[in-house]
C-alpha cells in the first residue's frame, strides 16, 4: 500500500486528491510541520528536502520501493504508472506539463510567499505584500484566460494538472483582485467530484489554528515560527 506523508495544505491535498481520483489504496502518517515533523530522519530519508507531501510506493519500477517527493512529480509518477489523467498524445503531454510547471513554479511558490508576507511575517513590509499580491493575481489571470478557452488545463479532458490547480485556486481566490468567473465555473465542475471532495476533506481536522484564517486565530508561537521560516529546522536536517 502506498504511504502517504502528509498534512492539509494546498500541496498536501494535490496528493490526496490524485490517490482518491486513481482509486489506490493508502495510508497515511501526517507530517506537522509546525511541530517540525518534516525534520525527522526518518522522514528526510524519503525526502532530502524536508517538505511534504511525499509518498513511498512498495511497488515501484522493477517491483522496487520508490520514494516520491515534489507534488508535481508525485502527480506524473502516478499518471505515468497508472495510464490515466494525462493525454496520451505527445502534443496532449505537453500541453499538461507546461500547465503542471506553472502550476509548480508559479502558482505553489507566488501564493505561498504572499501568504508568508501578508500574514504569518512579523515584520510587515508593504512592498513584499504588494509584489506578491501583484504577481499572484497576475498568475490568477493567466489561469482564468486558460479555463475560458479550454475546459481543463490540459485541454478537453481532466487530468492531473486540474488536481495540481484546484487545491491551489481554492487557497488563493480570497486574494483576488477581480471576479474569476472562467476559474469559478472550472472549480464548481472539478469541485464537485466525489474523490475532489475526499481529497479536501482528508485530515481537514487536523489544520493548525495558526493557520486557519491566516494565523489570525492564533498566532505562531516564537518556536513554531522559527520552525517554520526560521533556520531551526534547517540546522536540525543539517547536523544529523
Ligand atoms: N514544491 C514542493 C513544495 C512543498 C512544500 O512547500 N511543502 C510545505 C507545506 S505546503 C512544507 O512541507 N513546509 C515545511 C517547511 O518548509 O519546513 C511541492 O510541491 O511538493
Amino acid at each position: 500500500m502506498i504511504a502517504l506523508y502528509y498534512s492539509p495544505t494546498p500541496n498536501g491535498r494535490k496528493i490526496s486528491i490524485a490517490l482518491e481520483e486513481f482509486g489506490l489504496p493508502y495510508e497515511v502518517t501526517e507530517v506537522d510541520t509546525l511541530a517540525g515533523d518534516q525534520f525527522k530522519p526518518a522522514f528526510v530519508a524519503i525526502n532530502p528536502n524536508a517538505k511534504m507531501p511525499a509518498i513511498v510506493d512498495p511497488e515501484g519500477p522493477d517491483g522496487m520501493p520508490i520514494s516520491v517527493w515534489e507534488s508535481g512529480a508525485i502527480l506524473l509518477y502516478l499518471a505515468e504508472k497508472h495510464g490515466k489523467f494525462l493525454p496520451d498524445t505527445q502534443r496532449g503531454r505537453i500541453e499538461s506539463l507546461k500547465w503542471l510547471m506553472f502550476q509548480m513554479a508559479g502558482i505553489g511558490p507566488m501564493g505561498g510567499q504572499f501568504a508568508f508576507f501578508a500574514f504569518y511575517a512579523r515584520e510587515k513590509l508593504p512592498f513584499a505584500i504588494e509584489r506578491y499580491f501583484n504577481e499572484v493575481n497576475r498568475i490568477l489571470g493567466v489561469m482564468d484566460r486558460r479555463v475560458a478557452e479550454t475546459p481543463f488545463f490540459a485541454g478537453d479532458d481532466y487530468t492531473v494538472v486540474d488536481m495540481a490547480m484546484f487545491p491551489w485556486w481554492e487557497a488563493l481566490k480570497q486574494a483576488s483582485s477581480e471576479p474569476r468567473p472562467a476559474l469559478e465555473a472550472w472549480a464548481g465542475k472539478v469541485g464537485e467530484r466525489p474523490a475532489v471532495q475526499r481529497g479536501m476533506a482528508l485530515l481537514d481536522n487536523r489544520q493548525r489554528e495558526e493557520t486557519i484564517a491566516r494565523g489570525m486565530l492564533s498566532p505562531m508561537n516564537d518556536d513554531t515560527y522559527d520552525i517554520l521560516y526560521g533556520r531551526k529546522g534547517e540546522a536540525a536536517c543539517l547536523t544529523r
